[in-house]
């Protein structure tokens, strides 16, 4: 079997996803996703110009070897554009597979381990009222994990708050430059406990609660988050220092017994290496479409199973249905799952996408589809033409450019 067609979609039905469709001499197709959210355009190129003439004449179920060729061969390694780019290779390769065994990814990759996988939702605020009233949304909905993100006093911006008809994940911007969101970590850090504890007292002890601070906070910063958090048995602490330098979470592990979780910025297993070997972290957060794809991911995985870390895969709107499909099927193989991020998608990305994974009773479920089960329905996505858009950055009050 051979690869003879590349093709790479960019559809906006609702926001902006970058899908590689790979064709084989016997007619089958994989699909995979290429989504760097604001940073679209240069994955697309990487693709287009450098990536699909070598493509052509492959062996398709030479996955492993491709994704070798693809690294190694480039001599550039690592970098968010370069692995997005690959994990679409990647999954695209395995969908086909998939397709020629007559079975789901997760059967290839060793069977289910659970029945089903624990989702976490996103429930976001100006205030506390605001809040609560997501959280009961969240709930409704069927969550039994929820991400807690709210308004601070004397700042505007909430990061992560929900935005109606488009769900909860940050919305890009539509405008000539990125919107200008303001920041104080001071007010922040004394606003925090007060708002877990008002949570914890209308729902109860139970209730899985996580909460990310999205790298903005030193290490000392982060282990006094941590420490005021403990009362409220946090699920995890997500991303509470730039991500870059894996020792800032050893001083914040010393000081706190809450969980943490980071990586949806990482690239490969390399940025992990300390913070595994070294245990200074409880989930490892990639997405399979900007690690490389489901072959490294699974790498990962296994190497933080040795350290007892657990997997909570990076699921956010900008993750498109077909990269939110790869990483079910991981999910649902491998031992050490701990959660998914999941905040669902517009009905209009449902339509170009359409998925054979379900959400039932606040779990996730990749289904029985061949490969990972996503079809994409090409003349409706190019109804939905691309359109430039940013993520938000950040500025404290006297201007200074501070990590969003
Ligand atoms: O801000 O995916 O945990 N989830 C997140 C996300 C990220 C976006 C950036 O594109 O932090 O909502
Ligand atoms: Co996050």
């Amino acid at each position: 079997m051979k690869i003879v067609d590349v093709k790479v979609v960019v559809t906006r039905p609702g926001r902006n996803f970058v899908t590689l469709k790979l064709t084989t001499d016997d007619g089958l197709t994989g699909l995979g996703d290429a989504t760097l959210n604001g940073r679209e355009l240069a994955v697309v190129s990487y693709l287009r110009d450098h990536i699909a003439p070598l493509l052509i004449g492959l062996d398709p179920h030479r996955i492993e070897d491709t994704w070798q060729y693809l690294y190694r061969g480039a001599y550039w390694r690592r970098g968010p554009v370069t692995m997005a780019a690959i994990a679409a290779v990647d999954v695209a390769l395995w969908d086909i597979k998939g397709k020629v065994a007559g079975l789901p990814l997760y059967q290839l990759l060793g069977g289910a381990s659970r029945d089903r996988l624990l989702a976490y939702g996103h429930a976001s605020g100006q205030d506390t009222p605001e809040l609560l009233d997501s959280v009961r949304a969240r709930l409704a909905e069927g969550y039994r994990a929820i991400r807690i993100q709210t308004g601070v006093p004397g700042l505007k911006a909430v990061y992560g708050v929900h935005t109606k008809g488009a769900g909860s994940a940050p919305v890009p911007h539509q405008q000539a430059r990125p919107r200008v969101e303001d920041w104080d970590t001071r007010s922040y850090l004394s606003h925090m406990p007060g708002v877990f504890e008002t949570v914890r007292h209308e729902f109860g002890p139970e209730l899985p609660l996580l909460h990310d601070a999205h790298h903005r906070l030193t290490p000392l910063q982060a282990a006094q988050l941590g420490k005021d958090l403990e009362p409220y048995r946090l699920f995890w602490l997500e991303d509470c220092t730039p991500a870059e330098n894996q020792d800032a979470l050893r001083l914040v592990r010393q000081h706190t017994t809450t969980p943490l979780a980071i990586g949806e910025v990482f690239n490969t297993i390399h940025d992990y290496q300390t913070l595994l070997t070294d245990q200074l972290i409880d989930y490892v957060r990639s997405a399979v479409t900007h690690f490389g794809g489901v072959t490294p991911l699974r790498k990962l995985f296994d190497l933080a199973a040795v350290h007892q870390i657990k997997s909570a895969v990076h699921g956010p709107e900008d993750i498109s249905p077909v990269g939110m499909a790869a990483a079910l099927h991981l999910d649902l193989a491998i031992h050490n799952f701990g959660i998914q991020e999941y905040s669902g998608h517009s009905p209009l990305a449902g339509e170009v996408f359409q998925h054979a994974y379900t959400f039932t009773d606040g779990h996730l479920h990749p289904g029985e589809a061949p490969g990972i089960g996503v079809d994409m329905d090409e003349s409706l996505a190019e109804t939905y033409p691309y359109e430039r858009a940013y993520l938000p950055v950040n500025r404290l009050h006297d201007g200074t450019v501070h990590d969003w």
